[in-house]
């Protein structure tokens, strides 16, 4: 089973969006693995954005993602890292379809609600970085038969 790495931001904590977001994982089918609030802090987001370190946006980013804790979820299933990007929705709220969390609840390109992993890679790089071990956890999940085939789980 593969495992992803989700960010609920801190736009979603001040809308009263946890439930909302959190409900559209769990009802998909996915298995929480992981949970839990966090204040991030400069070095972390600096890791994490690595990528963003030196565009324009950059700190106006790390300081909208510091102005409140975040929820951190570590996810699992099958093709989890795409399943997961599809219901989060490309980056622009305001231009994600419909039916994504992005497209049904933001209109933004900063404050857009949810960060998820990029890949299957990432997505382990992520856990680490914000997990420790005994805070992921490995327990048998009974819906596990309905929301797959046995052939699917075989694979
Ligand atoms: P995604 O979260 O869709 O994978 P990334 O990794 O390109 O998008 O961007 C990470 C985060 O940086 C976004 N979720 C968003 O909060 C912020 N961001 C990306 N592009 C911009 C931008 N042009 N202006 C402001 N914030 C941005």
């Amino acid at each position: 089973m593969e495992r992803t790495c989700i960010l609920i931001k801190p736009d979603a904590l001040q809308r009263n969006l946890l439930g909302e977001i959190i409900g559209r994982f769990e009802r998909k089918g996915l298995k929480i693995i992981g949970l839990k609030m966090m204040q991030l802090e400069d070095i972390v987001l600096e890791d994490h954005y690595e990528h963003h370190k030196d565009k324009p946006f950059f700190g106006k980013l790390r300081s909208y993602m510091k102005s409140a804790p975040v929820i951190a979820m570590a996810l699992e299933g099958l093709d989890t890292v795409e399943a997961v990007r599809i219901i989060v929705g490309p980056t622009k709220g305001r231009e994600a379809d419909a039916g994504s969390i992005r497209g049904d609840l933001s209109m933004s390109i900063q404050t857009n609600l949810v960060h998820a992993s990029d890949s299957v890679e990432n997505g382990e790089i992520e856990i680490k970085r914000f997990f420790k071990e005994e805070e992921i956890f490995n327990y048998k999940k009974i819906d596990l038969n309905f929301v797959y085939s046995e052939d699917e789980l075989e694979d």
